[in-house]
């Protein structure tokens, strides 16, 4: 069973990955594990933050000569402002001089919520927990899960289809989403260039305002077998999983699947997607039959129906909300004197959509690793290889 945990406070020394299941002799490139870390910190609209860091993974343990051995992996990443916060978050007692309390909490955080629920006087250790700098760790378990379904020819991307106001109209393909990873600026993740300027625009106004945006990310898994996920029981469908993973994800409220949201709308006949049969597609890469002849002229079910993966690409939105510490704060109230005042404020980003994009690839990647190893099972990537080969010599023959 692929297993995966992470640790670590955003300003405390490090982020912590654990990740246990995978196959022995799966190559592991550190320099792909880095440069999707690079993808997570760039983008239009973050803080200051970003600066500082230069997220780099450290493998503790699991992979050995450059590959895994079928031991946990752990990941280390070293927070580079930790130099700053040692007297603030020191693991000893220190000087309670020296702390920086979160001394009103911001509406939309954590803090409120984790404050009375761990019963703290204020919401330091709340917001050390709560941050998106979390979500660092998940990138690079994810990275690794993004290798192993390499293995079976699977691809996980992400592009940002609103910010605000700015939605992109029409489909994006999968040639246009496969190049965004190939960019040295990634600006706001966006395949269209006139609507990723309006997305720039809403940034900007953001930010003069003293506030935050949100917006859409889609996630999109290509070359899918269909089967993974299965209909049998509640917990083991795919798109349930995928729901909850994406969820996790900080400052997500909304997660769809295909066009979940618009098929609530209209009828089943401009909904469901029709099935064809065009043999002579099976085996041909970057198709959307490569597993059988069955052939699909739309996707919004998001490729999948009853809880398993139908053979198309997997698509996953999230949508998140703006982010909640803003320059101009909302009304809040102190902590302590329990008197109205403004929320409280610390450096923070205006917009993270194409950075919770990456992070959603790594969990959308975990998900779809953990049911390819449900399915095809193998201690070691040539016994998962032989089974997934034997499952498409079956659909093959179907
Ligand atoms: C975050 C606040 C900011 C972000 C952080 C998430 O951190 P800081 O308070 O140190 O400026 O930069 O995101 C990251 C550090 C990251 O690597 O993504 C928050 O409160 O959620």
């Amino acid at each position: 069973m692929l297993r995966f945990s992470t640790a670590g406070e955003s300003h405390g020394e490090a982020l912590i990955a654990l990740l246990s299941g995978l196959p022995a002799g799966l190559e592991v490139e550190q320099s792909f594990v880095d440069r999707e870390l690079w993808r997570r910190q760039q983008g239009y609209g973050r803080g200051g933050r970003q600066k500082i860091e230069r997220d780099q993974v450290h493998f503790l343990s699991g992979v050995r000569h450059g590959h895994t051995i079928g031991s946990p992996i752990s990941i280390l990443l070293a927070n580079r402002d930790w130099k700053n916060w040692q007297e603030a978050l020191p693991v000893e007692t220190g000087d309670p001089a020296k702390h920086k309390r979160v001394a009103a909490p911001r509406p939309g955080h954590a803090d409120l919520a984790g404050a009375l629920k761990f019963n703290f006087p204020e919401a330091r250790y709340v917001l050390e927990r709560a941050s998106a700098r979390e979500s660092a760790a998940r990138v690079a378990a994810g990275a690794v899960a993004k290798l192993l379904l390499r293995q079976m020819g699977i691809e996980v991307l992400s592009h940002v289809i609103a910010v605000g106001g700015a939605r992109l109209r029409g489909p994006a393909s999968w040639e246009q989403i496969r190049q965004l990873p190939e960019r040295t600026e990634v600006l706001l993740n966006c395949v269209d260039p006139e609507t990723e300027q309006c997305m720039q625009a809403e940034v900007d106004a953001a930010l003069r305002s003293g506030d935050s945006v949100g917006g859409v990310f889609e996630v999109v898994a290509h070359d899918v077998p269909p089967g993974l996920g299965t209909v049998a029981n509640w917990d083991e469908r795919l798109d349930a999983k995928l729901a909850g993973a994406v969820m996790s994800l900080q400052a997500v409220k909304a997660v769809e699947i295909g066009d979940g949201v618009a098929a609530a709308y209209v009828p089943g006949s401009q909904v469901h997607d029709q099935i064809g049969w065009n043999p002579a597609k099976v085996g041909a890469i970057d198709t959307e039959s490569r597993y059988t002849g069955f052939v699909r002229p739309s996707n919004r079910a998001g490729g999948i129906e009853g809880g398993m993966s139908n053979g198309q690409d997997v698509v996953v939105r999230g949508y998140l909300k703006p982010i909640s510490t803003l320059r101009r704060p909302l009304e809040s109230v102190d902590f302590a004197t329990r008197q109205p005042v403004k929320a409280s404020y610390e450096r923070s980003d205006v917009c993270v959509v194409p950075a919770a994009g990456v992070a959603g690839e790594a969990m959308v990647a975990l998900v779809l690793a953990g049911c390819a190893l449900e399915k095809f099972g193998g201690d070691s990537l040539d016994e998962l290889q032989r089974n997934f080969a034997g499952y498409r010599e079956q659909l093959r023959n179907y």
